[in-house]
């Protein structure tokens, strides 16, 4: 996929406050744009654009960042403040679903507030808005001065549209793409650092499952409240791709775009059903885990991201498929069952065919040591309890809807919380609401020295229900 290019220069220059007058959106300071100066700037339009999702089907009018669905990937490395100007030039037909209304979160990164891409950060066609990612380490302004603590170091991420009641839709219609994140250690140069699979050989990979109507055209049910199920599955914008790889190890950086399905990934070889073909997790959800895993299949809930390594020479000459046998029948989530071999979904056909290369990368099996998890010692300030629920057609949490007015409420710099999760809405599966509406700091291990933190105002000791 293609690689986002930096440009020279942005006109007109970014500024701390928003440059309402010349067309920004924004409506707050940059907070740190003076603390870590952009060292490269971007410039990405929203735009709408026709593309080919597969040669059974008519071409696809889809909205994508610079026009390509998945977007550009951005490579950025620790260190490396950089500055993304966001423009709309999408178009006011919205074809039947998408709202060119947008806003763009960078999920799971440590991004201060004004940059976050908040659901309600939305701006208008014509409008364009500065995202300042100073690619900082928690820690770095509170326990581990001055470059923050190695252990939080992300390495896949996904930035994707987050409009307030739209961002179903409009990430189904294109709006999404991947943001990798390298440091001295991961360093996309397998014969340096971890030594992880790098190049061509380290791939990341969209899920996606959509529907299309009798014309073929891309569909999107206003009307399924419970969530889409697609029947057809893509990988990277196209309908089961089907690579030719070589007989060494890959990493793949799996992300389940949604909207709503769940999926447990097994290697599948349909000419020997019963084989268990092992491979190896090492990281989720963008945080490397302190030694590889070994694994037969990986389950991977909506918005979600894995990390694997596959050494395909186990399978030099024959043709594997990533299946999803995860048994799932709609939008509320899987039932929990795990399909037989050759009976789930085939989402992607690898063809296991070209010549032996060198393989500089580590093998996982002799356990290689990745970073430590964060310290967990410090005693929680406050506890709070969320209560997801279901009321009248809408989400709650602690029987409220979201206002994008009023903050909940807020959490005090460089300190520890300890936060309490319930499903409460009645399913009796797993259900993705909770995983895609959780704000940043839900993800962050250490809400310390976050810098999307507001002003203190204390909650006091004890559960809160906030
Ligand atoms: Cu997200």
């Amino acid at each position: 996929m293609p690689i986002k290019q930096a440009v020279a220069s942005l006109n007109p220059a970014p500024t701390v406050a928003p440059n309402t007058a010349g067309g920004e959106g924004r409506t707050r300071l940059h907070q740190a744009l003076t603390l870590f100066p952009p060292q490269k700037l971007y410039r990405v339009v929203q735009k709408a654009a026709k593309v080919s999702m597969s040669p059974d089907l008519p071409v696809q009018t889809i909205w994508g960042f610079d026009g390509i669905i998945p977007g550009p990937t951005y490579i950025a490395r620790y260190g490396e403040p950089i500055l993304v100007r966001n423009v709309n030039n999408l178009p006011t037909n919205n074809g039947g679903f998408g709202l060119p209304s947008v806003t763009t979160h960078l999920h799971n990164s440590h991004t201060p507030s004004e940059s976050d891409g908040f659901p309600c950060d939305f701006f208008e066609i014509g409008q364009f808005y500065d995202q300042h990612y100073p690619v900082v380490l928690a820690g770095f302004a509170s326990d581990h001065p001055p470059n923050g603590d190695i252990n939080e170091s992300l390495s896949t991420l996904w930035y994707h549209n987050h409009r307030v009641d739209f961002t179903a839709q409009n990430i189904y219609k294109g709006l999404a793409g991947f943001f990798l994140i390298f440091n001295d250690h991961d360093t996309g140069d397998e014969t340096t650092g971890f030594h992880l699979p790098s190049g061509q050989f380290d791939i990341p990979m969209m899920l996606a499952d959509k529907v299309f109507d009798s014309n073929g055209q891309l569909f999107f049910d206003l009307f399924n409240l419970d969530g889409i199920l697609g029947d057809k599955f893509l990988v990277n914008g196209k309908i089961q791709p089907f690579p030719h790889v070589h007989p060494r190890r890959y990493r793949f950086r799996w992300l389940d775009s949604g909207p709503s399905r769940f999926y447990q990934i097994f290697l599948t070889d349909l000419n020997n059903l019963s084989a268990q073909n092992m491979f190896w997790q090492i990281a989720t959800d963008g945080n490397l885990t302190p030694t590889p895993v070994q694994i037969e299949s990986a389950r991977i809930g909506v918005a979600e991201r894995v990390d694997v390594i596959i050494d395909f020479s186990q399978f030099a000459g024959k043709t594997i498929y990533f299946e999803n046998r995860l048994e799932q029948q709609d939008g509320t989530g899987p039932t929990g069952d795990i399909l037989p071999a050759g009976r789930g979904n085939l989402l992607l056909q690898i063809i296991v065919d070209l010549p032996a290369v060198a393989d500089n990368s580590v093998d996982p099996a002799t356990h290689p040591q990745f970073y430590s998890l964060p310290s967990t010692t410090p005693a929680p300030r406050v506890t709070r309890t969320f209560d997801f629920d279901n009321s009248n057609g809408g989400w709650t949490i602690n029987e409220r809807f979201m206002d994008c007015n009023e903050p909940r409420f807020t959490v005090q710099q460089n300190t520890v919380e300890h936060w309490i999760l319930i499903n409460s809405s009645g399913l009796a599966t797993p259900h993705p609401y909770p995983l895609r509406g959780i704000p940043d700091s839900f993800h962050q291990r250490a809400p310390t020295a976050n810098i999307s933190i507001s002003a203190d105002r204390p909650e006091g000791r004890g559960a809160t229900r906030v």
